[in-house]
């Protein structure tokens, strides 16, 4: 390994203060007086020079050291926030470099705070990639990550007249990014469109084909080191960016045709151009299906090179050594490319082909939503992927009759399991799922509902395959690193084994008991209260009261997550302020954050209902400091780092059976939230873990949900409650649009419908009722702090190493390497 003919870089203040010096002035030609974005470039590179050694020596452990067992991580989407933090916490020298800085007399805190977020995906499924990518690294599983290099991450919010306003992520806008090497050796070369011909190989016999006159896009790598928490592992995520093969063509520019020379360059380039920013509706786009196979492609390319690199066209042994984990359905293309390599490049039968790929090829499921669902159109795909298609159609021939052995003359049945399905769409979940040894859900009840309802067949076909793991979040960022009291505290009585020991801080637990702890617990939980109140005032002008009990609800905007319950939760409040119903009042403060697809109207409005109920809300000088709102603009990773240390009570409140896990919950949990939830997704582990004591549950459970769909009434609801008829009677009365008529009607509308798949009117009378019993809790502090101690201290099971053991031992099977014993 090159770097360790080097000089050793030095891990201490001096050394890192002289570094940063030298990036800043001999490299970026740069003063200490220079804007806080030349400090922290300077700043990034010093630290990365310090992950550069145990990057390679990972590397060559990976590569150079005898055969060894890879998993790879496909996924469309790594939302990693900020960087720098992070990967100086994990090096182990946090402290060091502050102080570098202060003594330069510089603000390490705004050098911090510089960094704009890599938003690189959507929400949770984005989140969990960036926390399993920390957490292998922290295990040193040698596991790489694959995604794509996105030029505009997810939109910038902002919020104009209470409406949400998208505007383009230029993330990279600032020259490059330092915290990514390009590796333009190991490019790869990706083909689209053109089409397929099928022939006899001579060789061997098999039926092969040739994809011809396609047209062919460069994939670049990319590299992100991804550094364990200091075990000297670094892993790396490789972003795949895209480049047109041929540059622009000056012979039609000359002869006039400027619009012709540009555009095959522009159409290649614009596959990493920007994120489709749906979480949970299918994107449907040609240019989306572009970039999963873009992805998938370079990919596994990627992969078989090195493979042949070393052991030439020997597969026998390939998947005993080659994972892949297929981050949804968005990489399930990975399936058929790695039968096409295998087949059409390495001239393998089908068979050994199709027994390699399942072998190797694991599909995670985070959705139980129809519309998330992709289905791509077969026109589509013989446009744009010819040979591939095929290739489905041979898998699903295959499969077929497999199912047709199993069960004959059950034809309701193949066509029901069909991967083609009867109007000719591809239907990317079953390829997956027929592709896969390996099918798992993401919490508990969601594998449980694959199991039963949607995989429902393909369960009964192969039991085996489906299995469960639960996500988590890594404490490194959601923990020691966006809590840096709660971890000084932690630290003082239990020690920090549990930074990669989760499990340990059940020893806090006792402590509860102690007033003492409880004193400090609770000056933490106002500190970072405070933390949080600043940033809400600045972003949005709202004053939170530091006494009041912070009620936070930050994520998607979607009916299934119903923000609108806890809207109209709000206007009860509210009502009741207004009618003088204020005995033995708690003080709130409800913040909400989160984004809207574009497209997706229904949620906009929500965030501009939630807007207007604030405005009404925070003007009333009846209301004072008894109740604000808030929405917070432009909700992504790093506010979240101050959000969830900030708040008092987590919303969790979607129809049950519709949030696959949620991530967000066990963050709050983590830090010492109390949630308030349904039972739904991980909310049902969470509550198991910490009791009903210290969980605010409500709500119908999934069976009640289906049971009450066939003859929902909400009018029936809201006849029984007097609460809900004040409260649909200030939002229908037009109080929160006075000078906007009519602009909530459909909001009203969808709630009052039978046809409303949320139900949100059916769990309005439980969550008003445990919202009461959750401000009455509050009011007695010591109580409150314990449910927080106890909250924290039982939240062992949520850290994504335990997640990723879980992968590793039941799926994957990987060896930890010791990169220090390379040689
Ligand atoms: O598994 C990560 C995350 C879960 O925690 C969320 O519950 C789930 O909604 C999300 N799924 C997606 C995919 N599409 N949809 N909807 O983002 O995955």
């Amino acid at each position: 390994v090159i770097s360790d003919m080097l000089p050793h870089i030095g891990m201490n203040k001096d050394a890192i203060e002289a570094d940063f010096l030298k990036y800043l002035c001999h490299t970026l030609g740069r003063q200490l007086t220079s804007e806080d974005y030349y400090l922290f470039k300077a700043l990034s590179y010093a630290t990365r020079d310090r992950l550069m050694t145990h990057w390679k020596r990972t590397w060559a452990a990976y590569n150079h050291n005898g055969k060894l067992k890879k998993a790879y991580y496909l996924s469309m989407e790594f939302l990693i926030g900020r960087s720098l933090t992070n990967n100086l916490l994990n090096l182990g020298i946090e402290s060091a470099t502050e102080k570098a800085i202060y003594d330069l007399g510089l603000d390490f805190e705004e050098i911090e705070h510089t960094e704009r977020d890599a938003g690189l995906g959507n929400g949770g499924l984005g989140r969990l990639a960036a926390c399993f990518m920390d957490s292998c690294a922290t295990l040193k599983l040698p596991v790489m990550g694959y995604g794509l290099r996105y030029e505009y991450g997810m939109f910038r919010q902002i919020i104009q007249n209470g409406y949400q306003v998208e505007q383009p992520d230029h993330w990279l806008g600032f020259g490059p990014h330092p915290w990514e090497i390009q590796r333009a050796e190991y490019t790869q070369v990706v083909k689209f469109g053109g089409e397929s011909r099928e022939y006899i190989d001579p060789v061997s016999g098999n039926l092969i084909a040739h994809w011809e006159h396609a047209d062919v896009v460069l994939a670049i790598p990319y590299d992100v080191p991804i550094p364990g928490f200091k075990n000297e592992t670094v892993n790396t995520l490789r972003l795949w960016w895209a480049m047109a093969k041929e540059g622009f063509d000056l012979s039609e520019f000359n002869a006039g045709s400027y619009h012709e020379a540009v555009a095959k360059k522009s159409e290649a380039e614009n596959i990493t151009k920007v994120l489709y920013p749906n979480d949970s509706s299918e994107n449907g786009k040609e240019l989306r299906l572009k970039q999963q196979y873009f992805l998938v492609s370079a990919s596994l390319q990627d992969v078989l090179t090195q493979w042949t690199e070393k052991y030439g066209s020997d597969f026998s042994d390939f998947a005993e050594y080659n994972a892949f984990q297929l981050n949804d359905t968005h990489p399930s293309l990975a399936v058929v490319e790695l039968m096409r390599l295998l087949v059409d490049k390495e001239r393998m039968g089908w068979d050994e082909a199709w027994r390699i790929t399942t072998q190797t090829m694991a599909y995670t499921n985070h959705t139980l939503l129809p519309e998330a669902l992709e289905k791509w159109p077969r026109e589509l795909f013989q446009k744009l992927l010819p040979r591939p298609l095929d290739i489905i159609y041979e898998i699903n021939r295959r499969f077929l009759t497999e199912v047709a052995m199993k069960w004959p003359a059950d034809t309701e049945r193949q066509r029901r399991m069909s991967i083609v399905d009867e109007n000719d769409n591809i239907c990317m979940a079953y390829l997956a799922i027929v592709g896969s040894h390996s099918v798992n859900g993401v919490a508990e009840l969601h594998s449980n509902l694959l199991k039963e309802g949607l995989f429902n067949d393909f369960y009964q076909l192969w039991p085996e395959k489906f299995n469960n793991k639960t996500n988590g979040v890594t404490q490194r960022r959601w923990l020691a690193g966006c809590n840096p009291d709660m971890r000084a505290l932690l630290k003082e009585h239990i020690g920090e084994n549990w930074i990669t020991h989760l499990e340990d801080l059940q020893q806090i637990e006792p402590l509860a008991e102690d007033a003492m702890f409880r004193k400090r617990w609770h000056e933490v939980k106002q500190k970072n209260k405070k933390r949080l109140a600043d940033l809400v005032l600045e972003e949005t002008g709202v004053n939170l009261p530091l006494e009041s009990m912070f009620d936070v609800q930050v994520k998607r905007i979607h009916e299934y997550k119903r923000q609108l319950l806890n809207v109209l939760h709000v206007i009860h409040l509210y009502s009741r302020i207004k009618r003088g119903q204020i005995d033995n009042w708690t003080n709130r403060a409800v913040l909400f954050g989160g984004k809207a697809a574009p497209g997706y109207a229904m949620a906009k409005l929500i965030i501009k209902l939630i807007n207007n109920v604030a405005d009404v809300v925070n003007r009333d000088p009846d209301v004072g400091d008894k109740l604000k709102v808030a929405f917070f603009p432009n909700y992504r990773v790093s506010a979240m780092e101050v959000i969830c240390p900030g708040t008092d009570l987590s919303e969790q409140i979607s129809t049950a059976g519709k949030e696959a896990s949620g991530t967000g919950n066990m963050k709050f949990m983590m830090n010492g939230a109390l949630t308030i939830g349904t039972l739904d997704g991980a909310n049902v582990e969470i509550l198991e873990t910490v009791g009903e004591e210290n969980f605010f549950l409500f709500g119908l459970k999934t069976p009640e949900v289906e049971e009450l769909r066939r003859y929902y009434n909400p009018q029936i609801f809201i006849d029984q409650s007097n609460d809900l008829q004040a409260v649909m009677g200030l939002l229908e009365s037009g109080h929160f649009n006075q000078f906007e008529p009519g602009i909530f009607d459909p909001i009203i509308r969808s709630m009052k419908s039978s046809q409303d798949p949320w139900m949100t009117l059916a769990d309005f009378q439980s969550y008003i009722s445990v919202q009461e019993q959750a401000a009455h809790a509050y009011q007695d502090r010591e109580s409150w702090v314990r449910k927080s101690i106890v909250n924290t201290a039982r939240s062992g099971i949520f850290s994504t190493d335990r997640t990723m053991q879980q992968y590793n031992d039941e799926i994957w099977g990987l060896t930890p390497i010791d990169t220090g014993s390379v040689d």
